[in-house]
């Protein structure tokens, strides 16, 4: 595949290049303390994953030390903290990944992966490869691994009954804060408005947001069920995060060491995911017990709508040609 590099990507990368450097891993009693960044809580399931399987198959020779809730870094800031060597690890997404290298928002399209099985084929394979090379050559992140964290739905305030795109029209829907997030919160219809996960839940509660769009574990987890009233499964997102991993840190451990780090990613996001599936399979009902309305829109409307606006937009400019039949060939 021929990667072609947009003047964005120039641009940032060089700014990102200049810092990275400037601070080597920290230690403490002689093991490497592994810093990890993320606006998700202790109790999420990936939170938890890492925090047993990870830290236990690393300890050895690595602290591993989470930081919840955003209490270190702020979304979407981590992964030119990780590039300046402030941070050595976060949970990101092909949204933050997208902002730095214009190429990897053809992951943030809408109805594009068809489930887990089929995300992790693409990104344990050879698009996978380029993909994390890619971050590795602009950013000096390393992608260890791929997560599923969820199939994104929308959930809102109110009765109002959603079949359509055209009935989300209105809707000031919370979408995290980029361009690509807010792309698509129009593709789905809504008026979307930026606002930090961690504001999420009280945006709902003062009805300052109508509606926001998650995976039904996380909607569980932040209890957001508390302050919604029903749950429309578009399905327009099959989400993931990587595990990133500062180069810096991993060009300092041997190579048996790396090989643990790799395999301690690999399994912590299997079993990360196959949580994730399993706790996606019972919570309709839970939902419902809570009193709220879970149904399926025409989500053939969304996807059609969806699709046609990614096609059409300027992301869709720097997808690496071919890109996207190679994915979609993927079984
Ligand atoms: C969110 O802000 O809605 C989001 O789900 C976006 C994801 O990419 C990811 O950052 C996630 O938040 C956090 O890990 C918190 O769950």
């Amino acid at each position: 595949m021929t990667m072609k590099l947009g003047r964005r990507a120039f641009v940032g990368a060089a700014a990102i290049g200049m810092l990275v450097g400037i601070a080597g891993p920290a230690l403490a009693q002689d093991k490497i303390v592994l810093r990890m960044s993320t606006p998700a809580s202790e109790t999420d399931f990936r939170s938890q994953g890492l925090a047993t399987t990870f830290a236990d198959a690393v300890s050895e020779f690595a602290e591993y030390q989470p930081h919840y809730n955003d209490s270190l870094f702020k979304q979407g800031t981590e992964l030119v903290a990780i590039a300046r060597g402030n941070l050595e690890m976060s949970l990101t997404s092909a949204q933050e990944l997208a902002k730095l290298i214009p190429e990897w928002s053809i992951f943030t399209a809408g109805y594009l992966m068809r489930d887990a099985e089929h995300q992790r084929k693409v990104f344990e394979g050879d698009i996978g490869k380029e993909m994390y090379q890619l971050a590795e050559d602009k950013l000096g992140v390393k992608l260890l691994s791929v997560m599923y964290f969820g199939t994104r739905q929308l959930n809102l305030r109110g009765d109002k009954r959603i079949n359509t795109p055209a009935d989300m029209e209105g809707i000031k829907l919370r979408m995290p804060g980029t361009d690509a997030w807010q792309f698509l919160g129009r593709a789905l219809g809504a008026n979307p408005t930026p606002m930090a996960f961690t504001e999420v839940y009280t945006g709902l509660q003062t009805g300052t947001i109508d509606g926001q769009d998650n995976p039904l574990p996380t909607d569980k987890d932040r209890k957001f069920y508390e302050v919604t009233d029903q749950i429309i499964l578009t399905s327009h997102l099959v989400d993931m995060n990587f595990l990133a991993f500062s180069k810096e840190v991993w060009d300092g451990l041997t190579p048996d060491q790396q090989q643990t780090v790799q395999d301690a990613a690999n399994t912590a996001s299997r079993e990360i995911t196959e949580k994730i599936l399993a706790n996606e399979a019972e919570l309709v009902d839970f939902f419902r017990e809570q009193g709220l309305e879970v149904y399926t829109p025409d989500v053939d409307a969304f996807r059609e709508r969806a699709q046609k606006m990614y096609l059409e937009s300027d992301f869709s400019k720097d997808w690496p040609e071919g890109l996207l039949e190679r994915i979609n060939a993927v079984q």
